[in-house]
Formats: structure tokens, sequence, C-alpha cells
């Protein structure tokens, strides 16, 4: 293990503790930003103590993450590393009591991302990967799973907190539903493509923020999973870092959901 991957996962289990002794003391502070995005105090303590350590122990690193640098965005263009980070990704869920939440911490260098670390502190399962090592759960190496009918296949999506657009959102559910086995909707993204790089899920689809997702993707891919999008990427934008209509599958799959969502 390098020591990038050491820290990452070292900072990871700090922040998972930090978060599930916060809603144990049952005085978590829910407030929400823009109207009607949740957020706790668990979210920004967690990210202070991941901003603090980044700092103690790569003080020329950069930071994006949802709570304290969300104008940070072209990561790629950024000529000294950036960490990319999500405090607790599922925050929804960590916020009434679920245990489908994360920390979710990538690492990006020469517009690369080259490490992903998604810690769920709930069930202690700690997702991994280094750019060209495979992906590990708890240090034991994961495959997507090799389901190839789409009849068969269950696919895990979610939902943005502003409401636009969602009648179009419905109708993939909808093309989903009568072409697949089953939908999951399990409210953390990170946790959604660890999953499917794991072999739990076979395809996963959404819009999201980059903290949602950098760590995740990476992860996925050295799982074995294609990484793409089912819509139009801008010409100026690296694919690792577009945000909207994400699309992993498995490489038989991954074809198969994209002409399904495609669909007009
Ligand atoms: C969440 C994602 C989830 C998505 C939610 C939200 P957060 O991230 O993980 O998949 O459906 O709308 O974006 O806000 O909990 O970090």
């Amino acid at each position: 293990m390098t020591e990038l991957m050491d820290f990452a996962q070292s900072v990871a289990r700090e922040a998972g503790e930090l978060v599930v002794r916060e809603r144990a003391q049952a005085d978590l502070v829910i407030s929400y930003k823009g109207g009607n995005e949740l957020v706790t105090n668990a979210d920004v303590k967690a990210d202070r103590l991941i901003r603090t350590r980044i700092e103690q122990c790569f003080s020329e690193h950069r930071l994006l993450s949802e709570e304290s640098s969300p104008e940070l965005q072209r990561v790629w263009d950024s000529e000294v590393p950036v960490w990319i980070v999500d405090p607790i990704d599922g925050t929804v869920n960590y916020a009434r009591g679920h245990i489908q939440s994360a920390v979710s911490i990538a690492y990006c260098e020469n517009g690369q991302i080259t490490l992903g670390v998604v810690y769920n502190p709930f069930t202690d399962e700690l997702f991994s990967a280094e750019l060209g090592k495979g992906a590990l759960l708890n240090g034991v190496a994961i495959r997507v799973a090799q389901e190839t009918t789409l009849r068969r296949a269950v696919i895990a999506t979610g939902f943005p907190y502003i409401k636009e657009g969602i009648d179009e959102m419905v109708e993939r559910v909808r093309s989903i539903l009568h072409n697949c086995a089953d939908i999951r909707r399990l409210g953390s993204a990170a946790l959604d493509i660890c999953w499917l790089a794991a072999g739990r899920l076979d395809g996963y689809y959404e819009s999201l923020s980059l903290w949602d997702f950098a760590a995740a993707r990476l992860i996925a891919e050295e799982a074995g999973a294609v990484c793409g999008h089912f819509g139009f990427v801008p010409k100026d934008v690296d694919p690792q870092f577009f945000n909207k209509n994400l699309l992993i599958a498995n490489p038989v799959l991954y074809p198969k959901l994209l002409a399904l969502l495609r669909q007009p």
C-alpha cells in the first residue's frame, strides 16, 4: 500500500468514527443548503477533520469538497494534486438513521484520479483502489458481477434534491423496470457504485456532483466496470470528471443499458 493510500484509508476511518460518534450523541444539527439540500453538523465536522489532516500532511495540495470548497470544479487543470472529498455521501440516509452512508476520498494528480477510498463506518466496509492495481473491499479483491441478461440485472439510480426534470427521470425508471429485473435507490452514489464494483449490483446511472463519484468511479473501473455517460459530454471536459448522465456497468451490460437509457 502506498503512503497516499495508507493516509487516505486512515483519514477515512477517522472521519467515519467521527460521524458515527456524532450521530450516537443524538445532538445532530440539521440544516438545508439552497432550500432543500440537507446537511448536518457532522458533515461540517468531518469535512474540517479531513481538511486538517490533508493540510498537516500535504500542505501544498488542494481540496475540493462538498462542504468547504465546492467552487473548485476544474480539478484536471490544477498544477498541484487535488483531494476530492465527500465527508458524508448519503447525507439524508445519515440524518435519518440509515446505515447506507460513506466517507468518500479521491486523489487527483496531473489530471488523473489515481486513488479512491469509500468507507462505510456503519458496516465497517472500506472500498479502495489505486490506478492499475485492482479494487479491494477490506483488503480482498473485488470484481463486477458477470450478469449479461438485462432481465436479470438489478440497476441502481438516484434523484437530485431539485425536482426539475423529474418526469424524464421517471420515464427512465419506467424503461428500466420494463426491461430489467429491478431497481435499487439506496441513497448513496458512492456506495451504489462500490456495490456494483463488488458484484452486488449490475448497473448504475445518475447525475451527481464530482465529489459523490470521484473515488467510487475509479474503484468500479479497477473492478472491471465500464464507466461512461448516456448523454452528451462536452469536448473540453475530461469524461472521468463529467458528472451528468453517468452510466456504469460490466462490459456486456453497458451497451444494452446505454441503448435503453438513450431511448427518446
Ligand atoms: C447524494 C448522492 C445520491 C443522490 C443524492 C445526493 P449527498 O449525495 O449520493 O446518490 O441521489 O441526490 O446527491 O448529498 O448525500 O452527498
